[in-house]
């Protein structure tokens, strides 16, 4: 659980739950999901991603990776969404979206694990190479800010990668991100050939981590008509008005623009 030694004052004085997100943020959408779920209570720090409100000190000492979303409780930090979201359900049980038996239970596990390492190659690459690069690309200032304080080696090469002046996420890139996704939802809709929800017949913490995405590969314009049984659950999970609240209504008001998947 990666919880933040933080040297924020302002996230130390935080009292209940805070959360730093972003609007079109597949990760955040995923913590304001369960909380929509859980019907908790939470106070919104909204980060404008496009005007760069991560790259800055005082957010960077909050989530020393400058990534949203982050989440406060009672003045301890949080981050990595799926830990979120074990967080979240560890602390506040009911109602429950792990309670199922423990083969299942390592399996939800198995789901949310894959969501967080797979975001960065797969994810985050597609959306970077299709659409992101452009929408949030950083000035020359921005960049040697970014590159200052960003510490993460992981995400200082992927920043550089499409962010540098002249260089750019190329096709392989793409297409190698593309074939990790592709074995992910390969398992996914055989899953769910015989069930509504990802594990089980249970609406789980696995949905609730995998529905946003799915909105987010779309709109990048991922094909997802090969896998018919997603595309179903995908109905599924999005008809369900906590989705609406927690993603599809910030994309809809967010200051990007329209989308087709909004
Ligand atoms: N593994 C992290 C990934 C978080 C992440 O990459 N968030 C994106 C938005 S979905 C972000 O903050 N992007 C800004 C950046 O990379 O500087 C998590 O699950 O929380």
């Amino acid at each position: 659980m990666p919880i933040v030694e933080t040297s924020s004052s302002i996230a130390k004085n935080l009292e209940g739950l805070h959360l730093y997100h972003s609007d079109r943020s597949n990760c955040s959408a995923r913590v304001r999901l369960l909380l929509e779920e859980k019907q908790l209570p939470w106070t919104s720090h909204h980060i404008n991603l496009k005007k760069k409100e991560n790259v800055t000190e005082e957010y960077f000492a909050i989530n020393p990776k400058g990534l949203v979303p982050a989440l406060v409780h009672d003045g301890v930090v949080i981050t990595e969404s799926n830990d979120i979201l074990a967080h979240l359900e560890e602390k506040f049980p009911e109602p429950g979206f792990r309670d199922v038996p423990d083969d299942e239970q390592a399996e939800i596990d198995w789901w949310l694990k894959t969501s967080g390492d797979i975001h960065l190659p797969g994810i985050k690459t597609l959306q970077y190479y299709h659409r992101v690069a452009k929408i949030l690309k950083k000035d020359p200032d921005e960049y040697a800010r970014y590159q200052s304080l960003q510490k993460d080696p992981e995400l200082k090469a992927f920043h550089a990668k499409h962010g540098a002046p002249g260089s750019s996420l190329t096709e392989e890139d793409a297409a190698a991100a593309k074939e990790l996704m592709d074995g992910v939802f390969a398992k996914m809709e055989k899953n769910l050939e015989t069930s509504d929800w990802i594990v089980g017949n249970t609406y789980s913490l696995a949905d609730i981590s995998w529905g946003p995405t799915y909105t987010t590969l779309t709109i990048g314009g991922f094909d997802f008509s090969v896998y018919p049984n997603i595309t179903a659950w995908y109905e599924r999970i999005s008809s369900r008005p906590q989705f609406d609240t927690a993603f599809l209504k910030w994309i809809r008001e967010s200051e990007w623009g329209h989308d087709k998947a909004s």
